[in-house]
């Protein structure tokens, strides 16, 4: 299925007026404020997140998969997929692949299709938390923290061949999240893990191309439950120091346990130039993987006023790849994929209208009650007139979601690829 410019333009005639009256209305309160809308418009319509091949299905849990019909059986399917969800927001132009359960076989003909798409290769991702079909070692005990050399081994030529599968396709860096750890007391010496971590994690770094980046992701627990070996954001700078400098660390907000100040790390990661990827979701309790945005809002509008902070502040710290890493097993994955591109696009938004220099001056004065009156005056804008504007901008349509159903984009997908396909991945 495609999407025609045509059709685009049909679903935007009947909003438009609406929409007008409404952006109208808030560009001349924020300029009355001495906001620049305009700026916040170009940087709403660059911003781009990347999909994880893996996300375009329904996700599992332990439990059980409930599939939905018309998932993506191949790459190819897969982004189609992403193709369709941005020519409807604009805003998800970049692919994040899983290695192994998204090798092309024909490299020149996925690219093709990608450019056809307007989707980018963004990071590349390893996988050695699970056993595949003909592997000689098992990573049950773990993989780049083994204690064997036979699984060090592997698990490092895993992360080469990844990197060559991305550097075909045009992929920049390449993403670590290790399940390594330990479920009982005394099963791992913590200190031998993380010597064999640092080592293949520098055996691997040293063969990226001059180019590439690595980002390092961390996790508190799971699938282990009393120590994962990189279980912080600390051990993951550590390790990208020990690394060299263009390994980073990467952030993704499920990955902390309850109530950490993630804004707080975002902050200090980019101040010493380190933040490197990010990783988008929401969840209650764990690594719940839900939709960006649906539980925790405001924490998500803190952690971009950091982001903000960082991008405008911190010429020292790269620019940074977004990537959604949610997944679930009830919603439409398509639909959940947008509805989290809206939230961080709305977050990012007021993020970009808080008066940055009021702020200092409240800050510096410990006016303690202002600094937070700037803060929530941004964060009560409904700044959704400024990101449909980018979003027409740049040739997306209004109201996504709306459009989704219209365009009957799931019926047509089971049409054409039947009722139980299931996607690769989790
Ligand atoms: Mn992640």
């Amino acid at each position: 299925m495609k999407i025609q410019k045509q059709q685009l333009e049909d679903l935007n005639k009947s909003g438009i007026s609406d929409h007008k009256t409404k952006f109208n209305f808030l560009t001349q309160s924020l300029s009355k404020d001495g906001t620049d809308v305009e700026n916040i418009i170009n940087k709403l319509a660059e911003f781009q997140v990347a999909i994880p091949s893996w996300a375009l299905g329904a996700g599992g849990t332990r439990f059980g998969r409930f599939s939905y019909g018309g998932e993506p059986a191949s790459l190819e399917q897969k982004i189609e997929d992403i193709g369709l969800i941005h020519s409807l927001t604009q805003t998800a132009g970049a692919v994040s692949l899983h290695i192994p359960w998204d090798v092309p076989n024909d490299y020149q003909a996925i690219k093709e299709l990608a450019a056809l798409n307007k989707i980018k290769f963004d990071a590349v991702n390893s996988n050695t938390f699970q056993d595949q079909k003909d592997q000689k070692e098992t990573y049950k005990y773990g993989s780049l923290s083994n204690t064997s050399v036979a699984v060090r081994e592997q698990a490092i030529a895993h992360n080469k061949e990844v990197i060559e599968i991305g550097n075909k396709l045009g992929s920049k860096s390449l993403t670590v999240w290790l399940a390594d750890g330990a479920s009982f007391p005394g099963q791992n010496n913590f200190q031998t893990a993380l010597t064999h971590t640092q080592n293949s994690l520098i055996d691997i770094y040293e063969d990226m191309p001059a180019d590439w980046k690595m980002f390092i992701e961390y996790k508190p627990y799971e699938p282990y439950f009393y120590s994962t070996v990189i279980q912080d954001w600390g051990t993951s700078l550590m390790l990208a120091n020990g690394c060299g400098e263009r390994a980073y660390t990467l952030v993704d907000l499920g990955h902390h346990l309850p109530n950490t100040n993630i804004e707080q790390i975002v902050s200090i990661l980019m101040l010493k130039g380190k933040l490197g990827g990010f990783h988008f979701n929401d969840s209650k309790y764990g690594d719940d993987d839900i939709t960006v945005g649906s539980i925790k809002p405001y924490a998500l509008f803190l952690i971009f006023n950091e982001l903000v902070y960082g991008m405008q502040n911190n010429p020292q710290n790269p620019e940074l790849g977004w990537m959604i890493d949610a997944s679930h097993n009830l919603k439409d994955p398509l639909e959940d994929l947008i509805q989290s591109l809206e939230a961080i696009q709305e977050a990012y938004a007021k993020a970009l209208l808080i008066d940055q220099n009021a702020l200092r001056a409240a800050q510096e004065a410990h006016d303690v009650t202002r600094c937070q009156e700037i803060l929530q005056e941004a964060y009560r804008t409904d700044v959704r007139p400024l990101v449909r504007e980018a979003r027409l901008k740049t040739g997306g349509v209004i109201n996504p979601i709306a459009a989704y159903r219209k365009l009957e984009v799931r019926e047509q997908l089971i049409k054409e690829r039947g009722k139980n396909t299931i996607a690769t991945g989790l």
